[in-house]
């Protein structure tokens, strides 16, 4: 089983998630250096300080990439590293530590995808208001347009957002993330104010001229309901509107979901949405970054169930997530459903995407890993889970989808944000006391899957 030639086989991390070095070089504060160490919101009160140390031990982890055979990498930039105000002043030092990561990239052959924004925003912005501030959204132009003076002769691939839908709901909306704050209509402030940021940010960098790719990464997620019943069915339609047509109308057919508008009006008036807004979301992109983890089965969360006990309950929608029957769970307790990654992948090109290249910026498993006595990590959950997930893509790209690569989440175990340590997703163990490396069987499996080009025949 062959993927297209060329095909971006790569892994991806975030730089609150793995740098650490958190106030060296001149790096300011973010909203989740504030949020987790702030007691009770991350489990055991882990933060990011030191994480996987990435920032000090950048030649082998750069290292450990060409041997694992990448094609590409997927890493973010710490906006707090670059303007530690949020606003004016760049700071060389920060700058200077992204420019040995693509130039280490691109002697080992490895193609670079940069992400501009993966949660971590300057705290002193979220003291003005944060993503609920229209001046957030400038800012955030202003930043783009700095990073992409300073790296586009190196950087092909720019993603401007990492899942506004996370940033919006779990962090202004539910405060489960940082910056913890929790109103419906605060959300739906920061969903506009990221998306007008994305397209702000893409004229910011078009302007400077230049041959590169922008786009954008969502999460999306296939949705079911739990039955028949039109309570369930209604709860499935709301939950696809919040989680995938709240963020996939306005980039790709300049105007928010009806039905869904509707829906809110109670929260708010959308006085924050002005006059050209939409046209500059809607601005075309190059390619659009898909991160794919479950589907959603949906049930009305008003339903006396004991199935609601499974999953989880979105944000002012009353509707829950459960396990559908028999479906494995990650450790994460999330449904393996492969099959999803096809459907969803088919649907964005019936009805958004239609020849746009797609890229898979995310996915992957949390896996209960431990060192063996022999000094190895045997995850052949995980291999399982990125086997049946791999094999979904090739039927996708069967199906007529241009799917150009896939980011594997994540090269490293590392901070997994409101879990803390606790949740392991890397292909390559993190020892957090030694810093040591290890790289696990899926890692090895992976390796072979990128010099192929292809999985081993099924039934192997
Ligand atoms: C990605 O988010 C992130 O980009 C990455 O940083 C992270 O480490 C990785 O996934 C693994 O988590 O159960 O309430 O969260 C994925 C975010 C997770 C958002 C599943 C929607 C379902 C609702 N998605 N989540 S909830």
């Amino acid at each position: 089983m062959n993927f297209p030639e060329g095909f971006l086989w790569g892994t991806a991390t975030a730089a609150y998630q793995i740098e650490g070095a958190a106030a060296e070089d001149g790096r300011g504060p973010s909203i989740w250096d504030t949020f987790s160490h702030t007691p009770g919101k991350v489990y055991r009160g882990d933060t990011g300080d030191i994480a996987c140390d990435h920032y000090h031990r950048l030649e082998e982890d750069l290292d450990l990439m060409a041997a694992l055979g990448l094609k590409a990498y997927r890493f973010s930039v710490a906006w707090p590293r670059i303007q530690p105000e949020g606003s004016g002043e760049v700071n060389r030092k920060g700058l200077d530590f992204y420019r040995r990561l693509v130039d280490g990239l691109r002697e080992r052959d490895i193609e670079p995808m940069l992400t501009l924004y993966h949660w971590d925003l300057p705290q002193a912005l979220e003291d003005r208001g944060g993503w609920t501030s229209r001046q957030t959204s400038e800012r955030f132009a202003e930043y783009a347009g700095i990073v992409y003076e300073a790296l586009s002769g190196s950087v092909r691939y720019w993603i401007t957002l990492n899942e506004p839908w996370v940033s919006a709901w779990m962090g202004y909306g539910m405060g489960m993330h940082a910056p913890g704050r929790r109103g419906t209509g605060e959300a739906l402030a920061a969903t506009h104010h990221l998306l007008l940021g994305h397209g702000l940010a893409l004229e910011a960098m078009r302007a400077q001229g230049g041959n590169d790719r922008f786009g954008i990464t969502l999460n999306l997620a296939p949705v079911r309901a739990a039955s028949d019943e039109p309570a369930d069915t209604e709860a499935a339609r709301r939950v696809d509107g919040n989680a995938n047509r709240l963020y996939l109308d306005p980039l790709f057919r300049g105007s928010y979901p009806e039905d869904m508008v509707e829906y809110y009006r109670d929260a708010s008036d959308y006085a924050f949405v002005r006059e050209g807004d939409l046209e500059r979301i809607s601005a075309p992109v190059d390619f659009l970054g898909v991160n794919y983890y479950m589907r959603h089965t949906v049930m009305d969360a008003r339903r006396d169930s004991p199935d609601l006990a499974t999953g989880i309950r979105f944000h002012g929608l009353g509707a829950a997530t459960v396990l559908p029957p028999g479906v494995e769970t990650t450790a994460m307790g999330w449904p393996v459903e492969p099959d999803g990654l096809t459907e969803l992948l088919v649907r964005l090109k019936d009805e958004y995407t239609e020849d746009l290249p797609v890229y898979v910026t995310e996915n992957g498993c949390a896996v209960y890993d431990y060192v063996d006595p022999e000094g190895g990590v045997d995850d052949v959950e995980r291999i399982s889970f990125l086997d049946a997930h791999f094999r979904a893509a090739h039927e996708a790209i069967e199906r007529g989808v241009n799917l150009r690569g896939y980011m594997v989440w994540s090269l490293l175990d590392n901070f997994e944000w409101a879990e803390g340590y606790s949740k392991r997703f890397g292909i390559v163990f993190v020892d957090y006391g030694t810093q040591r490396r290890i790289p696990k069987a899926s890692a090895r499996w992976y390796r072979e899957v990128i010099r192929k080009n292809g999985l081993p025949d099924a039934g192997r």
